[in-house]
């Protein structure tokens, strides 16, 4: 059997994390290593291991996905200033973690192009 992912073991429960969103489809939890004053993952409690790995089942869950960042947007007062979504996947993309989640950064402005 394929060792769990850190994220996956975060969703059975066997590791802590700070949850500051719970729901049946996904769970939202505070980045151990923030990158803003803000910086929450969203992920889905599918295991999924990257963007490349989406496919046609997957739409509406995306679509809750960013929903819930939204809602996050608003609570932690970053709708109004503004905030990046990344999701970074593969090699390249800088994925560390095989499994599909969504950096949601704020509280600072961001720089472009990104690193
Ligand atoms: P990425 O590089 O896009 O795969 O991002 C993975 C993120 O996951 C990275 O910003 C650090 C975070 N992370 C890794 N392990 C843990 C953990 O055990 N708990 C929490 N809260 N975050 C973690």
């Amino acid at each position: 059997m394929p060792e769990k992912t850190i994220f996956k073991r975060i969703i059975d429960g066997e590791i802590s994390a700070d949850v500051v969103y719970d729901d049946e489809l996904c769970l939202a939890f505070r980045d151990i290593n923030p990158q803003a004053p803000t910086h929450i993952l969203v992920i889905p409690k599918k295991e999924i291991a990257s963007v490349n790995e989406l496919t046609a089942h997957d739409q509406a869950l995306v679509g809750h996905l960013y929903l819930v960042i939204v809602r996050l947007a608003d609570t932690y007062d970053l709708a109004a200033t503004g905030y990046r979504v990344v999701v970074n996947t593969g090699t390249h993309g800088g994925q560390t973690v095989d499994h599909l989640h969504f950096h949601l950064l704020g509280g600072r402005a961001m720089q472009w192009p990104p690193g």
